[in-house]
């Protein structure tokens, strides 16, 4: 249910008096990035001090057990607070509590029940939505997502509980599609012969890793899942890494799905969602920084198997989500955000041309990492 401005400000004051945050709401709007959460920026001014908040609503089809993920997010939190040096506020990743003392709020009754959550908007920092040809943005976000995974190699893996089961479990994806594809529940199969073909000729290859796992060549660690370049807030100044976001689908994952996420989504000449699939090609230029600050900071951490796997990661993780947008398209689009009918055709057609671009070039980014692996730090 669309509300109005005045509903929305009432709403989101609410919210924020919930999680025990007072003064005036001064400034409110909608964040537009990410396709699942629905997120917004306010501020309030107590009489002294503007703070600046985000309160954000859970996609409850999405995540099915919210409370579970907020505790991951809580433990996660805490684990990587307890091995940085600084205290530094900005650098934390900071969810209020109600006063019953919960890190999230349910509003409503019923099937209308409302998942949400507010936390510290981190001040002079900025995030990317493309990396807009920037081989700092990479270089930058491979050491932050690199460091995440080392902070969390001594993590229990086994206190978290899967937000999202199956979540990059590429077979079980792939046969979901082709569920999908056989039921046709809507015709649209019509409109994606070609896509559909493609995935099918690459389902022995997107299921390579998944066998890799079973054959024991490949460790579980606890990985993010999601690392895309906006989820790292850097400096605004400095270019510094400051906070890495979205922590909802830290779970237990292979490295190479999350060396790859970045590459999918920013070593790449077009958005995501580009309308011409012909633009969308791997920038190996933007391959080779995000790899460099990657290693630099795992390199001695990964296992020979899983540097080799880096590369293979990023055109598995590519199929897996053409895989997904493309299901979704098919049964009505009720996973991912969509501003248009088409959105998620034409996403998993981006997508899908990267993927065989990256096919094209797998030679080349095994090149780079090995060269790139095997310098002296
Ligand atoms: C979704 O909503 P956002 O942008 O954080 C999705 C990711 C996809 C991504 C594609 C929980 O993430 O898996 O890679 O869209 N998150 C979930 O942009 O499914
Ligand atoms: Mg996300």
């Amino acid at each position: 249910m669309q509300l109005t401005d005045q509903e929305l400000r009432e709403k989101l004051l609410y919210i924020c008096r919930q999680f025990r945050i007072p003064g005036e709401l001064i400034l409110y709007r909608p964040i537009p990035n990410g396709h699942i959460n629905t997120a917004y920026y306010t501020a309030l001014y107590d009489g002294k001090e503007v703070r600046q908040y985000l309160v954000q609503k859970v996609n409850w089809y999405v995540f099915r057990e919210p409370i579970s993920m907020m505790r991951n997010i809580d433990l996660i939190t805490r684990h990587i607070m307890s091995k940085e040096r600084t205290l530094e506020r900005r650098r934390r990743l900071h969810f209020h509590h109600t006063v019953e003392g919960n890190n999230y709020l349910i509003l409503g009754e019923g099937k209308d029940q409302e998942f949400w959550r507010l936390y510290n908007y981190v001040e002079n920092s900025v995030s990317f939505e493309t990396a807009d040809g920037r081989e700092d943005v990479l270089r930058v976000s491979g050491k932050a997502f690199g460091k995440f995974l080392c902070q969390l190699r001594d993590f229990d893996a086994s206190l978290l509980v899967e937000s999202i089961p199956h979540f990059h479990d590429t077979r079980y994806r792939l046969e979901s599609f082709f569920r999908v594809v056989e039921e046709d529940a809507l015709g649209r199969v019509k409109d994606a012969e070609r896509e559909i073909a493609l995935i099918r000729e690459n389902r022995g290859f997107g299921c390579s890793l998944c066998e890799q796992i079973d054959r024991g060549e490949l460790p579980i660690r606890v990985t993010h899942n999601d690392t895309k370049t906006n989820n790292v807030l850097f400096d605004r100044d400095t270019m510094d890494p400051l906070v890495i976001i979205d922590l909802d689908t830290c779970m237990p994952g292979l490295a190479c799905y999350d060396f790859g996420d970045t590459v999918r989504f920013a070593a790449c000449t077009a958005a995501e969602d580009e309308p011409d699939p012909t633009k969308m090609k791997l920038d190996l230029r933007l391959f080779r920084a995000y790899a460099e600050g990657y290693l630099g900071a795992v390199r001695d951490v990964l296992t020979p198997a899983e540097i080799e796997s880096l590369a293979v990661g990023a055109a598995v993780i590519t199929l897996e989500l053409s895989s997904r947008f493309l299901g979704d398209y098919l049964i009505g689009d009720k996973y991912f955000r969509i501003d248009y009918p088409e959105h998620n055709l034409v996403r998993a057609r981006a997508q899908l041309a990267l993927f065989e671009d990256m096919m094209l070039h797998m030679g080349d980014m095994q090149r780079i990492i090995r060269e790139l692996s095997t310098r002296e730090s």
